[in-house]
């Protein structure tokens, strides 16, 4: 629950309405909500401490306002292949153009958002202060680039970087009559809860069903989660986050190899605990990323793993294939319990697109979740959350959970508008709220989904609640991509090729596209379809095409849920 007090409303395009020079503007571009959520806290901190600060999401600022800026902090997450978040992209490529105005003058402070598991760590934030200190900008306070676990350090900076403005700031107010600039937002589209990301509720695990086949290559759960008994509110396009226990057997093979008694108290925080407990509970041992690899390498004096140190690209090769739990196996030294919790970070909460809309569900939330299962070094492999879900946690357990807003995934809010949703595999998830959400509100707006899988038999998710709703006519159109059920591969692009025309005409009558699913491959080539359904219904070059994707992207029409 991190958007309710952000600027969900009109755009404010660069121009506070008082001062201009007396204001901190605060510029985010975030993917999931993170980095909006960070920014929030920077300006309810800065106006804390009276200083007026204006929260704007990058989608909605016009590049131009830079040059009227004199206080200016950029938030920012990194996507995917050190990529900035598509609300980001405007901005970030306007400032290597020849348009892009001096910034002489203005005082700028850059916080990363990312995940050092990916070779581009905070790469986009990277690339903004130097984009902005190239333009003339002064470095006002030193950037940071956080990691998952970046609740403690964002607190750390948003402090200091106040501590750094602050002077300047208040003379500006100052000289200027010192209002303090307070702009309407808009309003929160769901309450907000008392429960968090810090303080998530403990709520029933109702039903895990799996619903691929006998015969799948996949295993896909259907999840029911009970929020009776708490607050929490969503909306269909938002996420749930889950906390998870690791494999107790791995946690005791590990504490085996490095020769800890797993009864030694151990601390994290200001929290006191077994380090048994706190490896099952609270730190991160499947995802293996590099800042563990050295710790580790250090704390135990392992030469093969010091010489990955100084090698990045040795180091990707060797963290792809294992988990942490792999790692310390692969290298077992006899360690101080302390020391190998210090090596560690936070356990984080794993996000799932929502499937499920409260109008049809009530208190329940349901989740569409692939069991991440891999054979390495001779053993079954799990992922963290998903092998707990699949195979550890029983019906009736509680599991800690909180919900994500996410407004850059929402149904029109128009009911009549058309919309067309391509999700393949689990990317479904979010379109069955979305669907749920239609049905409840009697929406006449047509719905079209693409849906792919590998087998019709044996992957064809949600197939009876989607034959029904194209019975009852909520569903317009359904195409089906089962990629392996013939000779040639048939994937969800190629049917929105094969339905250029008509997707076309649905895009000129006003629908909104929605993507969600497999970022790196999938999203990517059914961008590349839209591409060519624009130029072949248009005749417009390629750069026209993606202008008028660009266009249906600001105007909110182009939505995307990738991963
Ligand atoms: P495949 O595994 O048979 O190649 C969900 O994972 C579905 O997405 C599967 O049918 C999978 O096909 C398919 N898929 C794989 N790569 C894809 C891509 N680049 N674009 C669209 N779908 C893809």
């Amino acid at each position: 629950a991190n958007a309710n007090s952000a600027a969900l409303g009109a755009p404010i395009a660069g121009t506070p309405a008082t001062s201009e020079a007396a204001v901190l503007t605060i510029l985010y571009g975030s993917q999931t909500g993170n980095a909006k959520a960070v920014a929030t806290k920077l300006k309810e901190q800065a106006e804390s401490r009276g200083l007026a600060a204006k929260l704007v999401s990058m989608s909605d600022y016009k590049p131009t306002a830079l040059k009227k800026e004199k206080f200016l902090t950029v938030v920012v997450s990194t996507y995917g292949e050190g990529e900035p978040p598509e609300d980001a992209e405007t901005l970030y490529e306007f400032l290597i153009t020849k348009k892009a105005p001096k910034l002489d003058g203005v005082k700028v402070a850059v916080l990363g958002l990312g995940d050092s598991s990916y070779e581009f760590f905070c790469q986009t934030a990277k690339d903004f202060e130097e984009r902005l200190t190239k333009l003339g900008a002064e470095v006002m306070y030193q950037r940071a680039d956080l990691d998952v676990d970046y609740d403690d350090e964002a607190a750390t900076w948003i402090e200091g970087a106040l501590n750094a403005f602050e002077p300047d700031l208040k003379a500006q107010q100052d000289a200027t009559g010192g209002q303090v600039v307070s702009m309407p937002f808009g309003t929160p589209t769901t309450a907000a809860s008392q429960y968090t990301k810090q303080n998530p509720f403990a709520a029933e695990l109702s039903l895990v069903q799996k619903i691929t086949g006998r015969d799948s290559t996949k295993d896909v759960r259907h999840v029911e989660i009970s929020l009776e008994g708490s607050d929490i509110t969503y909306t269909p396009g938002d996420s749930l986050g889950i906390y998870f226990l690791n494999d107790e057997a791995r946690v005791d093979e590990l504490l085996t190899q490095t020769q800890i008694d797993p009864n030694s108290r151990v601390k994290l925080g200001d929290e006191e605990l077994s380090v048994r407990d706190a490896l099952i509970e609270k730190l991160e041992l499947t995802q293996s990323y590099p800042g563990f690899v050295e710790k580790y390498a250090t704390a135990t004096g392992t030469p093969e793993l010091l010489k990955l140190v100084e090698d990045k690209a040795a180091m990707r090769e060797y963290i792809e294939p294992r988990q942490i739990f792999d790692v310390v196996a692969q290298n077992p030294a006899k360690l101080e319990a302390q020391t190998l919790v210090d090596c560690l970070r936070k356990l984080q909460a794993r996000l799932y697109s929502i499937a499920s809309s409260q109008s049809e569900v009530e208190d329940e939330v349901h989740l569409t979740i692939a069991l991440v299962e891999f054979e390495a070094f001779g053993t079954e492999h799990l992922g963290g959350c998903s092998g707990y879900l699949a195979r550890r946690a029983q019906e009736g357990c509680k599991v800690k959970v909180f919900s994500e807003h996410n407004d850059n995934f929402r149904l029109p809010v128009n009911d009549d508008t058309p919309i067309i949703m391509v999700g393949p595999g689990t990317g479904i998830a979010p379109f069955r709220a979305f669907l749920q959400e239609r049905d409840a509100r009697e929406a006449t707006g047509k719905n079209w989904l693409f849906f792919g899988n590998p087998h019709f038999t044996q992957d064809f998710l949600y197939q009876v609640e989607i034959q029904g709703y194209l019975k009852s006519g909520l569903l317009s159109k359904v195409d089906v991509a089962f990629s392996r059920d013939q000779a040639e591969k048939v994937y969800v692009q190629d049917k929105l090729r094969k339905n250029s025309k008509e997707v076309f005409d649905w895009l000129e009558a006003g629908a909104h596209f929605y993507v969600c699913g497999d970022a790196n491959r999938m999203a990517k080539d059914v961008h590349n379809a839209l591409i060519d359904i624009i130029t072949e219904n248009t005749g417009k070059s390629n750069e026209e095409a993606d202008q008028y994707l660009k266009d249906l992207r600001s105007a909110n029409r182009y939505q995307k849920d990738v991963y």
